[in-house]
């Protein structure tokens, strides 16, 4: 049997931890997990997704994505957490198990895994992917800056030194090509779209490439409120909520915008802990709790999309 060397729930595991991670537990979870590859990265490495739920016909999804920024290494720890908490507690834990039996959840938990891995290597706090632009000796895309919502309009940059480079073309990435092809694959299945960046507490809605709102704001507004309340209730975790525009800044290119676009009427950002007394550099020590009360909130809002 493969095993993941090393591997913790409790600590931020390297790729090659993550990767045969992925392996193990689908194999050892083959009525629930099964897992395949979307694409490479611009390294070349492959990018997985695990396909969590039981098996059944024409069933929803639910598409949660980890690791887009490569310094916020609390996000991939939150996906890993998610099929750990999904595999232990079906089957005895009533919510779980009827999100399951209902619904698939597709967990993409590293998209930037070339940045991820640089973080470990090279330089603890990139952000951006590793691709090379011609004409620059600057490396790297933001990934979240790079689909094609509002594409390099506002909060983004043209130039490849900066942050938040938009890259040359709206899903230039070979990362954020592999994101788009599969959610345009399996629109008519995927009902709502998470993703898992850190860190600033917030719970985030379309739109943020305009100062504008979506079709079912005044839904997202009410979802969003409650998933709050569901995430304190453990903590006392204090998260704001609202476009992404107003809330924390107006960025374009992100992929909860353009999700939205693509008619998933549910598409959210969450921005886990904390608010900036370690930032980035979350201790391994928050893990647990930081998923804890993560796990409450996107169970709500599942439960919710189930529901509609
Ligand atoms: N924050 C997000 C970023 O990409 C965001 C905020 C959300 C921007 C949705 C655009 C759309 O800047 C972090 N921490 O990465
Ligand atoms: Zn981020």
């Amino acid at each position: 049997r493969v095993r993941a060397t090393g591997h913790s729930y409790v600590k931020y595991n390297k790729w090659e931890t993550i990767e045969a991670w992925t392996q193990q537990v689908a194999t050892e979870n083959p009525a629930l997990i099964s897992r395949s590859v979307i694409g490479t990265t611009f390294e070349g490495r492959d990018i997985y997704l695990l396909k969590v739920g039981k098996a059944g016909q024409n069933k929803p999804a639910i598409f949660i994505d980890c690791g887009f920024h490569a310094r916020e290494w609390i996000s991939p720890a939150f996906c890993q957490w998610f099929v750990r908490e999904a595999v232990r507690t079906y089957g005895s834990e009533i919510q779980i198990t009827e999100l399951l039996n209902k619904l698939d959840f597709y967990i993409l938990p590293v998209l930037n895994i070339d940045g991820y891995i640089y973080t470990w290597t090279k330089s603890r706090f990139w952000r951006k992917t590793r691709s090379t632009h011609a004409g620059s000796s600057c490396i790297g895309t933001d990934p979240n800056r790079n689909f094609d919502a509002g594409w390099c309009k506002i909060g983004a940059s043209r130039n490849p030194c900066d942050e938040t480079y938009c890259g040359p073309a709206a899903e230039s990435e070979k990362e954020t090509k592999a994101l788009a092809d599969f959610i345009r694959n399996n629109l008519s299945s995927i009902k709502a779209y998470l993703t898992i960046h850190s860190y600033s507490q917030m719970l985030i809605y379309p739109y943020s490439y305009a100062y504008k709102l979506g079709e079912n704001n005044v839904e997202l507004n009410t979802l969003a409120k409650a998933a709050v309340k569901e995430l304190a209730s453990l903590h006392g975790t204090k998260y704001t909520y609202g476009p992404g525009a107003t809330t924390i800044y107006p960025a374009a290119g992100g992929s909860d915008d353009w999700a939205y676009d693509q008619g998933i009427r549910y598409s959210f950002t969450l921005e886990l802990r904390d608010t900036g007394r370690y930032g980035f550099a979350l201790p391994e020590s928050q893990i647990r709790a930081t998923c804890e009360e993560t796990l409450l909130a996107i169970k709500y809002i599942a439960s919710y999309v189930l529901e509609h």
